[in-house]
């Protein structure tokens, strides 16, 4: 039974539009180190320092995806640190915190609701149990404030900003978090899981001269499994000016703190992914997916959409269905009946609610791994329209 689903998970992947800005399509050199027998190996502990023996390869594929890690994203051992290991995103976040603020500690970052993500602190989500988060969104033109958030990080006086979103389709300004982290003595981390395949070739800038911490899954424009990076600063200053071994403590907070043996098959997936990211139609692909977005931004605005902040400056774009007289959920289910996929998605002063907002999100890092280009997207936009104002 379960092999026939998986047949039929392969068909509907081949036969939709996937526009979820999230997802992707992994190359059979990423399926294969997942599908590989280092699912059966038990590697509790750092690489060299385990629990278990029968270690000598997965301790050298551990440090070799590490060192594609440094390669990939341009980046000193001297300086940084990095963990492969967490299992998600989530955990890449949680134990970030952990690891640079303890439980308790004070963060300011981007509400979900105005693009954030959930463990940027939600009241849902254990982060914003666990921590005490206060949040900054965007103005009603769709961008974020930096004037607001240095307001906002004046009063509460946080320990550590988090910058990065899953559904802000403009460029970050790292530069600006970094000083407004300055101006009261925060630690910046730069949460680059949507953007990081655009961060490594460029086309979006990069947070590593500013952020103390990085965190990206693995599994979006980086086009590799479902997992995640942290790249954290060997050493920060504490508040009271005292030395902080950041990366010793984030790897603690993954394991043993949040974790049990990592998933290695996941960890070998990470490195065929980053292994592709450096080849030269990587680039090619990553200058594709933004080109597409702008293309998709530009002529559904044409044909009359409203699209959240005009365009796109990444791969993926906001649109507001409530003019059509539709929500997110009735548009993303035309379009799904259509075969076109995107997710709903809260915009920016949304008065409706998650499970059924006034937007839907859509994005280009898969179809430009089929290969689609401009044209196609011209084409989408058109049957995006015949389905949506039918
Ligand atoms: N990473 C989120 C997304 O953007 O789809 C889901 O958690």
């Amino acid at each position: 039974m379960i092999k026939r689903l998986i047949k039929k998970e392969i068909i509907r992947q081949k036969k939709v539009i996937n526009l979820i800005p999230s997802e992707n399509y992994v190359s059979k050199n990423v399926l294969a180190a997942l599908g590989s027998p280092l699912t059966n190996k038990y590697a509790e502990g750092r690489s060299h320092r385990r629990y278990y023996f029968g270690n000598e390869v997965v301790d050298r594929l551990e440090d070799e995806v590490k060192r594609l890690v440094y390669e990939v994203f341009k980046i000193s051992p001297k300086k940084y640190g990095v963990n492969v290991q967490s299992y998600s995103g989530s955990i890449a976040n949680l134990a970030s915190y952990v690891g640079s603020v303890g439980i308790g500690g004070r963060i300011l970052a981007m509400s979900l609701e105005h693009g954030g993500h959930l463990t940027h602190g939600h009241d849902v989500s254990m982060t914003g149990k666990l921590f005490k988060f206060k949040h900054y969104g965007v103005g009603r033109d769709g961008l974020i404030d930096y004037n607001e958030v240095a307001r906002s990080a004046c009063d509460f006086k946080p320990q550590l900003i988090v910058c990065g979103a899953t559904a802000y389709p403009r460029k970050l300004d790292f530069k600006k978090f970094r000083k407004i982290a300055n101006s009261v003595g925060a630690l910046l981390m730069a949460d680059i899981s949507h953007i990081a395949g655009l961060v490594v070739v460029r086309v979006h800038p990069s947070p590593f001269s500013y952020a103390d911490i990085i965190t990206t899954t693995t599994q979006k424009t980086l086009r590799g499994p479902r997992g995640a990076i942290i790249i954290s600063k060997l050493q920060v200053s504490g508040d009271r000016g005292q030395v902080i071994n950041l990366t010793d403590q984030i790897d603690k907070t993954v394991f043993p703190g949040l974790q049990g043996g990592p998933q290695m098959h996941t960890i070998a997936a990470i490195g065929v992914c980053l292994e592709e990211a450096l080849r030269p139609n990587f680039k090619k692909y990553a200058k594709q997916i933004v080109a597409n977005a702008k293309e998709l931004a530009t002529e559904l605005k044409r044909l009359g959409f409203k699209i959240i902040t005009g365009g796109t400056d990444n791969h993926l774009m906001l649109m507001d269905v409530t003019p059509l007289g539709l929500t997110g959920k009735q548009a993303g289910e035309r379009l799904e009946r259509a075969g076109i996929i995107v997710n709903k998605n809260m915009i920016p002063y949304d008065t409706r609610k998650p499970w059924d907002p006034s937007g839907i999100r859509l994005g280009t890092p898969a179809v430009t791994t089929q290969c689609m280009k401009e044209k196609e997207m011209v084409k989408i936009a058109r049957k995006i329209k015949k389905i949506l104002l039918k």
